[in-house]
C-alpha cells in the first residue's frame, strides 16, 4: 500500500486529493495546525476515516515536519498548506510570506533529510504569472513570472526552491502550476462561492444584496476534483518536472455572477453593488492558461465545464441553505 503525506489536507484541494488517493488504494496521512475550535476544522474530511491519519503539524515549525515525515515515511508528500486567499495577502504579507515561502523550504528540509527518495508536489499557482501573458493571450510554463500580490510573490519564492532542491539535492521535486479551482467545498471568501452562496441567500429571501470587488476581471475557472487528478499524474511522472494546469476558458467574474442569478432566475443588477473594501492595491484582471504539455504528457482532460462546475455550486449551495 502505497503512502501520501499532505499539508493542508483539511483544505479544499486537500479534502479532495484524500479522497482520490484513498480511492486508488493510498494510506493517506496528513497535518492540520491546532485550532480552538477544532469542531468545524476537518469539517472537509470529517466523512473519510479508514486508512487517513491526521496529526497536528505547521509549515512553520520545521522540527515537528521532520518528527512526522521520518514517523511516516511516505512514497509522496504533496504541500498544499498555505495561507491562499491572495487579497487577505495584502492585510498579513508577512505571515503570508512566512507560510507559503518559508514555510515551503521548511518542508523541503523536513523531506530531504527524512524522506529523500520520496516524491514531492508544490501547489504552485498562476498567480505567479501576474500580469504577464504571451502574445496569444494564454500563459504556459514558458510565460515570465511577473507577480501582482504578496501571495504571488510568496508562490514564486516556493517554485523557485524547489526547482532549486530538485537540482541540487537530486530530489523528485515538481510544480504543479494550478489556475484557479474551485467546488462546493470552496472558502466562501472566494469569488465563486461567494457568488452562489449569496445569490441563493437572496433567492430564499435570506439576504437583500451582495457586495463584490471588481466584477471586470478574468479568470480560468476548473473544478478541484479534476485538479488533485493532475497532480498525482504529476508527481508520479518518471522526470521531475512542472505543469500547467488549466481549463484555457476564461470567464469575467461579471458573466459568472450573471449566470449564477440567471440560473436562479434573478438579475444580478438589481442585487450586486460594489464594496471597495473587496478590491485590491493591485488587481490581476486577466488569467488563461495553456495545459498543453500536460494533455500531451497524460490523459488528462477536465471532465467539468465552466457551468457543470458552476450548477454543483448552486445545486448545494440550495440544499444546504
Ligand atoms: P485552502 O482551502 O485555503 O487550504 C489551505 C490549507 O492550508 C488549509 O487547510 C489551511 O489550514 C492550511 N494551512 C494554512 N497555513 C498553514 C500552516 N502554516 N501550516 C499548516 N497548514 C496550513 O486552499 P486550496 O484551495 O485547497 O489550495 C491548496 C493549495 O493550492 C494552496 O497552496 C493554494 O495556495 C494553492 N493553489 C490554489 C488554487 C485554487 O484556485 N484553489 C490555485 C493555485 C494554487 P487552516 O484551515 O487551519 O487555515
Ligand atoms: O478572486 C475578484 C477578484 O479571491 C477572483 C486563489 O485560489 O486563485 C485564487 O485567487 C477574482 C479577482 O481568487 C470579489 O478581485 C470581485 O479578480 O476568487 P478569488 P484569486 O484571487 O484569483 C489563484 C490561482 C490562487 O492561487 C489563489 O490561492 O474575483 N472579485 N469581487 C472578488 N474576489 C473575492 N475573493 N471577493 C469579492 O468580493
Amino acid at each position: 500500500m502505497k503512502k501520501a503525506f499532505i499539508t493542508g489536507i483539511g483544505g479544499q484541494d486537500g479534502s479532495y486529493l484524500t479522497e482520490y488517493l484513498l480511492g486508488l488504494g493510498y494510506e493517506v496521512h496528513g497535518i492540520v495546525r491546532r485550532n480552538s475550535t477544532p469542531e468545524h476544522q476537518q469539517s472537509r474530511i470529517d466523512f473519510v476515516r479508514e486508512n487517513l491519519h491526521v496529526s497536528y503539524g505547521d509549515l512553520l515549525d520545521v522540527s515537528g515536519l521532520e518528527r512526522v515525515l521520518q514517523k511516516v515515511n511516505p512514497d509522496e508528500v504533496y504541500n498544499l498548506a498555505a495561507q491562499s486567499h491572495v487579497r487577505i495577502s495584502y492585510d498579513i504579507p508577512q505571515f503570508t510570506a512566512q507560510t507559503n515561502a518559508l514555510g515551503t523550504l521548511n518542508i523541503l528540509e523536513a523531506f530531504r533529510n527524512a524522506c529523500p527518495e520520496a516524491k514531492f508536489y508544490q501547489a504552485s499557482s498562476s498567480e505567479m504569472f501576474g500580469s504577464a501573458v504571451d502574445e496569444d493571450g494564454f500563459q504556459r510554463e514558458t510565460t515570465p513570472f511577473k507577480p501582482v500580490s504578496p501571495y504571488g510573490c510568496s508562490k514564486v519564492f516556493a517554485y523557485n526552491i524547489v526547482h532549486n532542491y530538485r537540482n541540487a539535492y537530486k530530489l523528485h521535486a515538481v510544480n504543479g502550476i494550478l489556475f484557479n479551482h474551485e467546488s462546493p467545498r470552496r472558502g466562501s471568501n472566494f469569488v465563486t462561492n461567494k457568488v452562489v452562496k449569496g445569490a441563493v441567500l437572496i433567492k430564499k429571501g435570506m439576504a437583500k444584496n451582495l457586495e463584490l470587488g471588481n466584477m471586470d476581471s478574468f479568470r480560468d475557472w476548473g473544478h478541484s476534483k479534476d485538479y488533485v487528478k493532475a497532480m498525482h499524474k504529476i508527481i508520479n511522472h518518471s522526470m521531475a518536472d512542472d505543469f500547467v494546469v488549466a481549463t484555457g476558458q476564461t470567464h469575467s467574474v461579471r458573466e459568472m455572477t450573471d449566470y449564477v442569478f440567471k440560473q436562479l432566475g434573478l438579475d444580478y443588477q438589481e442585487y450586486v453593488s460594489q464594496n471597495p473594501n473587496f478590491l485590491r492595491p493591485e488587481e490581476l484582471t486577466y488569467l488563461r492558461g495553456d495545459s498543453s504539455k500536460l494533455r500531451s504528457t497524460f490523459d488528462w482532460t477536465p471532465e467539468y465545464t465552466f457551468h457543470q462546475l458552476m450548477d454543483e455550486m448552486i445545486e448545494f449551495w440550495m440544499e444546504k441553505l
